[in-house]
């Protein structure tokens, strides 16, 4: 059989990551409060929240990452300031990821966008370096641009899911199609690529937002890489219980 570089993520072939690289992407003023603002706090829900892995960039895990669950680092970012097509660029090596700790590393790719040929280009090269390190290399695929007009259609995310296997992902982290019917067609697209569902802003209730993860497990998905539904929850560690059985039961 294959290797299986997400093999430090996994537990039964499942997993749950925790996102933290909200505060470039959206800005803090946007996602944070007092609380959630110290990525130390984060660092704790991480590991007393049973999660199998927890997502920085660099500078974060430069200060605060603590080695008690597996890292992986963000390689490329953009902030929330640009207007046009998006792109987002790397401001991390893979070797640098390495010496931080990292277990795998994470790259965003705005599919459909005007720029995407760089960011393609950028993961190529990133993808090469993490294997040969032994790392998985992670695209987070976001089909977004003027082309785009239904980020979360059955199609749409299927391309997502595919390019990543194309671009020869070990896992894609794609978005919810809003049932386990249509997400299946992306899990048979990616044809063996680990599928993470992104979470999304909080959803409005915690039925919500788990029935999207039992959807996602359904529909024969690996798992979740979420943020803000578990640290801007009231209590996390309760919501990261409740994962945990969505997930693994
Ligand atoms: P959330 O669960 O908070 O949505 O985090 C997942 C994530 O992919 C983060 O890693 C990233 O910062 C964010 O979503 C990007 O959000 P957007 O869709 O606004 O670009």
């Amino acid at each position: 059989m294959r290797h299986e570089r997400m093999a430090p993520f996994l537990k039964d072939g499942k997993s749950m990551l925790l996102a933290y690289d909200q505060g470039l992407e959206h800005g803090p003023s946007k996602d944070f409060d007092d609380r959630n603002i110290d990525p130390a706090f984060i660092m704790d829900i991480a590991s007393k929240g049973g999660f199998c892995g927890v997502i920085f960039q660099k500078g974060v895990a430069e200060r605060y990452y603590d080695g008690k669950v597996p890292l992986m680092i963000k390689l490329n970012g953009k902030s929330a300031l640009p207007k046009g097509e998006p792109i987002s660029s790397q401001v991390c090596s893979v070797e640098q990821a390495v010496s931080l700790g990292a277990k795998g590393v994470g790259y965003t790719i705005y599919l459909g966008s005007g720029k995407e040929a760089k960011m393609f280009s950028e993961f190529g090269t990133i993808q090469e370096e993490a294997h040969e390190r032994g790392l998985p290399a992670v695209a987070w695929i976001y089909p977004r641009g003027e082309s785009v007009q239904n980020d979360t259609s059955k199609e749409i995310v299927a391309y997502a899911a595919r390019a990543g296997l194309e671009l020869g992902a070990d896992a894609v982290k794609i978005k919810y199609t809003g049932d386990p019917e249509t997400f299946s067609w992306a899990v048979k697209a990616a044809a063996g690529v680990k599928v993470f569902m992104s979470g999304g802003p909080k959803a409005p209730t915690d039925e919500d937002f788990l029935r999207q993860v039992r959807g996602v497990m359904q529909a024969g998905g690996t798992g979740v890489a979420v943020g803000r539904n578990v640290w801007q929850h009231q209590e996390p560690l309760g919501i990261a219980e409740k994962l945990r059985k969505a997930v693994f039961d």
